[in-house]
């Protein structure tokens, strides 16, 4: 019995897009969904009660941060993520193989795993497939990964192909060690970088591993958009219709919408959360820099379109002052509002395609947004 099942609801005639459900032991999630960031166990300034106001319906964490710190024995010893962070909705841990690469020191990736120095400590460490989910079942998600490589943008093409190659060998290793298949569900992670031929040969090789769900890694790690639009346009029809499909580490709107039209159901990204943090909102108009001197005398809301409690309650001079004197509760408010935008937009997506008019809504929220921003 696997862990979760996926109600494939509608398809769109006109796109790849789905509507479904998720049900997970922790609850039902509507796809396509937007999962806020909570790397260390908190989504950055917000409490589980306000992301549960925002309808924040699942949550990421990472495997790399809570390994260092606090340690997955502590975690597992206040009975596991879900009740150390006092947040009873789903919650999804990635692996930890992208975020040593992207933060630690020193890896050096082997056939058994990769070493890394701890950037906090600078301890000598080590994760492989089997510490990873060892790891991830000591944390409880709902939903884990399996151990990955995700090569850099550009890369050539042998490298990439030893490496997926590698990353199919790592996924047999995830399934090998998971002691908890039965609440919760490892997802397979699909790489080849931007080539298509590979992306072909990871997707066969992920697929008859027979996971639960599949991720597709490897991309927004600076290749051109149209780039990333189109591998994906190639990718997700092989993976299997009746199982999620998540790209991993992409929410900007653009990329929200075309990844929803070619078939994908979960996105988590920093960009709303790590922006807020430095005074910028999302807005139906696009991007607006709150910190601006141009907002010191204006009392309106952050966007007037917006029905958030920070839009509903304070002005654009408030937030820009309380950002501008270094007050913790400006970086709540942009962080409240950003989330509450990103994860309106998805409602207002699967509403869209409920309603057999997801391209329309597209041409609509661009109009506004404008096309330059992100
Ligand atoms: N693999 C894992 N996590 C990820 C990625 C990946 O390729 C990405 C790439 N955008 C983000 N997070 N395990
Ligand atoms: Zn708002």
């Amino acid at each position: 019995m696997s862990a979760i099942r996926y109600e494939l609801i509608k398809k769109d005639k006109k796109t790849g897009a789905r509507l479904g459900r998720l049900y997970t032991p922790h609850g039902v999630i509507e796809t396509p969904i937007f999962m806020p960031v909570g790397t260390q166990a908190t989504v950055k300034t917000m409490s589980p009660e306000e992301l549960k106001q925002m309808n924040a319906q699942i949550i990421l964490s990472n495997t790399y941060h809570l390994f260092l710190r606090p340690g997955h024995d502590i975690v597992k010893e206040a009975g596991g993520l879900h009740h150390f962070m006092n947040w009873d909705r789903p919650i999804l841990t990635d692996s930890g193989g992208f975020q040593v690469f992207s933060l630690s020191d020193l890896r050096k990736i082997t056939e058994e795993g990769v070493h890394f120095r701890n950037h906090l400590s600078g301890e000598k460490l080590f994760i492989s497939p089997e510490k990873s989910i060892e790891i991830q079942n000591a944390l409880g998600a709902d939903i884990i990964m399996a151990f990955d490589e995700c090569p850099p943008y550009p890369a050539d093409r042998d490298y990439v192909k030893k490496s997926l190659e590698r990353t199919t060998r790592w996924a047999e290793r995830s399934l090998k060690a998971h002691s908890r298949p039965n609440d919760q569900a490892l997802f397979g992670i699909v790489q080849g970088g931007v080539y298509k031929d590979l992306r072909e040969q990871s997707a066969k090789e992920i697929t008859s591993l027979n996971f639960p769900g599949y991720a597709i890694g490897g991309l927004s790690v600076g290749e051109p958009k149209e780039m990333m639009f189109d591998i994906l346009e190639y990718t997700t029809p092989l993976l299997p219709e009746d199982k999620p499909r998540y790209l991993m580490g992409v929410g900007d709107p653009e990329s929200l919408f075309e990844g929803v039209i070619r078939g994908i159901d979960m996105f988590d990204c920093v960009l709303p959360t790590r922006i807020a943090r430095n005074g910028t909102a999302m807005t139906s108009q696009g991007r607006l820099v709150v910190r601006n001197a141009k907002y010191a005398r204006d009392f309106g809301p952050i966007d007037p379109k917006c029905s958030c409690y920070t839009c509903q309650n304070y002005s654009r001079a408030y937030v820009r002052h309380l950002l501008k004197a270094d007050e913790i509760f400006g970086l709540r408010l942009t962080t409240y509002h950003n989330l509450f935008f990103l994860l309106n937009l998805m409602k207002n997506i699967r509403q869209a395609i409920l309603e057999d008019r997801l391209l329309e809504y597209k041409e609509e929220f661009f109009a506004e947004y404008g096309r330059n921003e992100l």
